[in-house]
């Protein structure tokens, strides 16, 4: 009984992988990277599309696939990772080593981008931006708590749901939260907010934008759901062999990136963002003799470019 922590997470640690990608599993990571460039590409392509204040889901958006291929060309190069001794050590010959190659670089890029989806997605249904944050930030957790779950050895992993006998000390220890289930409740948080308070934001700004939404978000929540999945598999419980992680997860990623990216910007067309609560100065527009042409009632500028004019007119007359 008692605080059994130094005994049971150690104090030995190591880099040298024994189950780890093959040159098929680096191939795949590196494919996985160009349809992430290429999808930058298109992108920002797509943003001169829309005037400079209607491109911020066009930025986000092309954002999360450059991280995501800097992240993959990463993998894909065999770096960014460490060696993990497995909780679970298996007989299968695809999944025997004991100590497993753990690919940190993957939860830097998550922590990057999925606060960036979770903006995109967010902003799309008017959240006030302090319930967004607290998302991200409830994401973040989420995230941080994948990847120290992902880099520890032991039942810290998980946590404990019940008494079990300890074999470091033949106690009985108690149940305890471990990194997995803290990841998760975040997540739980996180999937109501899309779910739930979303769509009731969106129902409130229109049809059109209720559509975008609910296809987006449902999108999100149902691949997000299968991240947990994979990370059981992999990294948590070494069931998978690394090169089919690099599968399992690529997918996952190619679907709620780029294939996310597309529904949402295809969603947003015809959708301008002032109708979202997002009101961007752009003095190009406000200033020049484009103003006419394009008014922009709510902006400041153009209300100070107004009052300008009127206030000189007298002048003039
Ligand atoms: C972890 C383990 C802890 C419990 C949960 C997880 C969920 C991860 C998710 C990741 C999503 C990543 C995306 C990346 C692409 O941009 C951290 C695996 C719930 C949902 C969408």
């Amino acid at each position: 009984m008692g605080n059994e922590a130094l005994d049971i997470n150690g104090m030995t640690n190591t880099v040298t992988t024994n189950n780890h990608i093959t040159r098929r599993g680096s191939d795949w990571y590196f494919a996985v990277c160009a349809v992430m460039a290429v999808s930058s590409l298109v992108f920002m392509g797509l943003s001169f599309t829309k005037t400079r204040s209607q491109r911020i889901f066009h930025y986000i958006t092309a954002a999360i696939t450059m991280v995501a291929a800097i992240a993959y060309f990463s993998m894909g190069s065999n770096l960014g990772w460490t060696a993990i001794q497995v909780e679970f050590e298996r007989s299968d010959p695809k999944v025997a080593g004991n100590m497993r190659q753990i690919f940190y670089v993957r939860y830097i890029d998550w922590f990057i981008t999925t606060p960036l989806l979770l903006a995109d997605l967010l902003l799309t249904c008017g959240l006030p931006t302090p319930t967004i944050l607290y998302v991200i930030l409830a994401n973040e957790v989420m995230v941080v708590t994948g990847l120290v779950g992902a880099l520890v050895k032991s039942s810290y992993k998980w946590g404990k749901s019940r008494k079990a006998a300890s074999h470091v000390t033949g106690d009985n220890v108690n149940a305890m939260p471990g990194f997995f289930t803290f990841g998760t409740v975040a997540f739980l948080f996180v999937a109501y907010s899309v779910v739930i308070e979303g769509r009731a934001y969106a129902r409130i700004l229109g049809n059109d934008i209720l559509k975008t939404y609910t296809l987006c978000g449902v999108w999100t929540i149902f691949l997000w759901f299968l991240y947990p999945v994979a990370w059981g598999l992999s990294e948590g419980g070494n069931v998978i062999a690394s090169d089919s992680e690099a599968v399992f997860y690529g997918i996952l990623d190619l679907l709620a990136k780029p294939g996310f990216g597309a529904l949402l910007l295809w969603g947003h067309r015809n959708i301008e963002v002032e109708r979202l609560g997002i009101h961007i100065r752009d003095p190009e527009t406000s200033f020049s003799h484009n103003a006419e042409k394009t008014p922009h009632p709510e902006s400041y500028i153009a209300n100070v470019n107004h009052q300008a004019t009127d206030a000189v007119e007298p002048a003039h007359a």
